[in-house]
């Protein structure tokens, strides 16, 4: 046995005990032989992934029944994240990373002929979220890990994730994602651990005590995935429920021979855990979303509350030893379901159970935008949950009465709608915004009245990513070069990566830096090669895109852009241009028209400038389908140039802007979200700026015919719309963007030819800068090195003192 000694910040409470490559050789045997039942000659790559996975797990087993253990010994407060969204991406790698044993295992692997990395590429993504909302779960799961936060995180067991994405003929046609239909070797099936969850029915009164007698039930039954974090000292859990029925099926119809009706029951519950909703951008009143956000926070509450008595506690004393996070609105119904439980179940007062309430839950806000903000139509919500929506008045009313200055426009209920932001404000001790920017807005535009009712309880946690997946596992080449520069431990400590700037002006590490890139551009060019067919040239700029498709992100701007770059290269061939690709990846919701034009755009003029033997090597246009974790985990290692191009005001925060930096690329971007504070950090020396402010853009949008003017102002830009509305990449169709043309000239709402003329300018300033290379990669360089501000275990750290006061068992 060899002692594994991982340095960093907190000191170790227990070291890792490595085995050897031969000993955990025979662990793999042992799980492919006897839990597989395969023997090593006609083992597959999907049985070597399994024996491998399971032989890791069984590693992870101790440190999480000792975080357990000492959780309950120590009487600790826990902290519960529900979340509807957890975006994991792939599990082993990042696993084995954590464990200590990536090598190890990879080295016995190779003893038996195996090839670890196709063995990791072999795993389905968990995709259990759309987006920035459910990635950052998943990184704050693996922070709170790390860090020995003890806690739990809560959601679904969706059956299909987010859908697959792939293109026709340029167009974005979806398919179900089927992660499931593989054995997931990452859980436990816990069919003990589970509780019922009512919807419908009526409410009676029996002696003064209202009694809920729900109209159908179904059982939550629940699925533990442990989640352990850097070098092992600790490990959470992931808990998500699957919905099962409360009655297997109709005996009296099946022996009727009614097979589909007497399998009702069943089916009727199993569409509960089924799919994720694919919409991050408009908010729906769909019924069944409720009764999803019912069914993870029912089950979540009924969960803690018997995890919190079993202690022997007092009800009273919950918030000592319950933090609950609500992940945006969606789980918002906490806060009347905990209510519920106390007063009916439990037979507390009213305002006892809603003191408790505000004092164990805390609100973030992920999004401003109106059309995503969460209300239920009172008549729904009184329909699927007719109790809450009786708790849900009791709130209002109570709010009232404590703040009667209140103007008469605000309140939870307004208009037969239940407002579910303002519900989770008022049932929450805390509400956060995600960014400084965005922050200052919730507090000035969403909430003002609210703030002014509660001074000091909207606080900001600026959102921040886990180094350990984004860059110690994504990108080994840097992360090797940071451990020869500044030695071991940075992955648990990232403030330490400042060490880099005493490197900066070192020409040598500078060449080591570019060669680390270098190495992921060139891994990244053979993907593209092999899955894309197209051939693109490590030597040019990788300028790189992905993030959901979404109008005020401004994927039309880059795209727009990059045809005015096209249109100039093809007016002076023998200009002396810097090669360029640009790189677009991302889902549109299915329901969204107008992003799923952007996307056959985007495709189109790929089609056109790749086959283009005038611009050639100069420029191409990549737009690999189906953008997910792990082709985030290729991509963002191998960009030099990072677009967080959206309308200021509207991105809440991005979390991708914060992987790109970290991994080297400089950004070009306007002043959003947590661009203002990456810049910030970086110096705005290596931040290419760019656009309106948040300020400006509410400003010009006064200006009646703003976008006219801004076309008439830039002939390329006039040119490129032109080059569209003529049918220049829509040859078979060449009406096929009238309508995009005609939005950009009549409406513009994102502001994309106001800051056309910006970017471009700026477009050409990265140019200039990459022409430079000692300066491109010492800024490069720097934006690594002052990146550490943006490590998850900052924020989580923020989370920990500021709202949940929880402290670290490690
Ligand atoms: C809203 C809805 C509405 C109902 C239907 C389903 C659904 C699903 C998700 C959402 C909210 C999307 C909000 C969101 O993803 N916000 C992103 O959160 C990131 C993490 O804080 C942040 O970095 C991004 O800027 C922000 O857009």
């Amino acid at each position: 046995m060899k002692r594994v000694e991982i340095a960093g910040k907190p000191p170790p409470v227990k070291d890792l005990i490595a085995p050897s490559p031969e000993t955990f050789r025979s662990d793999i045997l042992r799980h492919l032989t006897f839990t597989m039942g395969k023997d090593a000659a006609h083992a597959s790559v999907y049985d070597w992934r399994l024996a491998l996975s399971f032989a890791l797990r069984d590693r992870i087993v101790e440190p999480w029944f000792a975080a357990t253990r000492q959780t309950w010994d120590e009487g600790r407060k826990r902290v519960y994240y529900l979340s509807m969204e957890f975006l994991i991406g792939r599990i082993l790698e990042d696993a084995a990373i954590n464990l200590g044993l990536r090598d190890v295992a990879a080295a016995a692997l190779e003893t038996l002929g195996q090839d670890f990395r196709a063995i990791v590429e072999d795993e389905p993504d968990a995709a259990l979220g759309n987006g920035g909302l459910g990635r950052l779960a998943a990184c704050y799961m693996e922070s709170m890990a790390t860090l020995g936060c003890p806690g739990y995180g809560y959601g679904i067991r969706y059956e299909h994730g987010l859908f697959k994405q792939r293109f026709e003929g340029g167009r974005q046609v979806e398919s179900p994602e089927d992660w499931l239909n593989q054995r997931h070797p990452w859980e436990f099936e816990r069919p003990e651990a589970a509780y019922e969850v009512g919807f419908k029915g009526e409410v009676v009164r029996e002696g003064g005590r209202a009694v809920w007698l729900p109209g159908e039930t179904v059982r939550a039954e629940a699925h533990d995935t442990p989640v352990v974090g850097w070098a092992g000292r600790w490990a959470n859990t992931l808990r998500l429920w699957a919905a099962k029925p409360t009655t297997l099926f109709d005996l009296d119809r099946f022996n009727r021979g009614d097979y589909a009706a007497a399998a009702e029951p069943e089916a009727l519950a199993r569409t509960l855990s089924r799919v994720l909703y694919p919409d991050d951008t408009t908010y729906a009143g769909k019924e069944l979303r409720l009764k999803q956000e019912y069914f993870l926070t029912s089950a979540a509450l009924q969960d803690i509350l018997r995890r919190h008595l079993s202690a022997g506690y007092a009800l009273e004393d919950l918030p000592q030893h319950v933090a609950i996070q609500m992940n945006d609105t969606h789980p918002a119904i906490a806060g009347p379901e905990l209510i519920r439980l106390l007063v009916d179940q439990h037979g507390l007062g009213f305002d006892a159970a809603i003191d408790i309430a505000v004092a164990c839950l805390g609100y973030t806000n992920h999004t401003l935008l109106p059309e995503a903000l969460e209300r239920w139509a009172t008549y729904l919500m009184g329909n699927v949950l007719p109790r809450h929506l009786q708790i849900i008045e009791e709130i209002d009313a109570w709010h009232l009465r404590h703040h009667p200055t209140r103007p008469h426009w605000v309140g939870i209920v307004k208009h037969h709608e239940v407002r579910m932001g303002e519900l989770a404000f008022i049932t929450a001790h805390k509400v956060n915004g995600v960014s400084a920017l965005h922050t200052d807005l919730v507090r000035q535009n969403l909430f003002s009245e609210l703030e002014a009712l509660h001074p000091g309880r909207i606080v900001n946690q600026t959102n921040g990513v886990t180094p350990r997946r984004w860059l110690r596992m994504a990108n080994p080449a840097l992360s090797g070069l940071i451990t020869k520069a500044i030695g071991p431990g940075w992955e648990a400590d990232l403030d330490r990566l400042k060490g880099l700037e005493a490197h900066v002006d070192d020409a040598a590490f500078r060449a080591d830096f570019a060669a680390a890139k270098r190495t992921n551009k060139v891994a990244l060019a053979d993907w593209i090669a092999r899955t894309q067919g197209v051939t693109v040239c490590p030597d040019a700029i990788f300028d790189v895109q992905v993030k959901r498709i979404h109008e005020y992100k401004r994927q039309l701007l880059n795209i727009l852009e990059t045809i005015a770059h096209w249109h100039a290269i093809r007016q002076n061939p023998q200009g002396d241009w810097v090669p360029r690709v640009r790189i677009f990846g991302g889902k549109a919701a299915p329901g969204y028209l107008a992003a799923k034009e952007i996307i056959r755009l985007i495709n189109d003029v790929a089609a056109v400038i790749n086959n283009d033997p005038v611009t050639g090597d100069l420029l191409k246009v990549v737009y690999p389908a189906n953008y997910n974790v792990s082709m985030a985990e290729r991509l963002i290692p191998a960009a030099d140039l990072s677009e967080q191009i959206s309308t200021a005001g509207k991105e809440a925060s991005g979390t991708g802007n914060m992987k790109f930096a970290l991994n080297g690329a400089l950004t070009i971007g306007t002043l959003d979200g947590a661009n203002v504070e990456i810049r910030e950090q970086v110096g705005p020396d290596n931040f290419f700026l760019f656009g309106l402010t948040a300020a400006e853009v509410v400003e010009r949008r006064k200006t009646p015919d703003h976008a006219r003017q801004a076309i008439l102002a830039s002939q390329p830009l006039q040119d490129v719309l032109q080059m569209i509305a003529e049918g220049q990449f829509s040859p078979d169709e060449p009406a096929r963007y009238h309508g995009l043309v005609h939005n950009m000239w009549h409406s513009d709402y994102f502001l994309v030819a106001s800051d056309f003329t910006a970017y471009a300018e700026a477009q050409r300033a990265v140019e200039a800068a990459f022409r430079r290379p000692d300066d491109w990669w010492r800024m490069a360089a720097l934006n690594t090195a002052r990146m550490g501000f943006f490590s998850s275990d900052r924020a989580i750290r923020g989370y920990m003192a500021e709202i949940w006061g929880a402290a670290s068992a490690l």
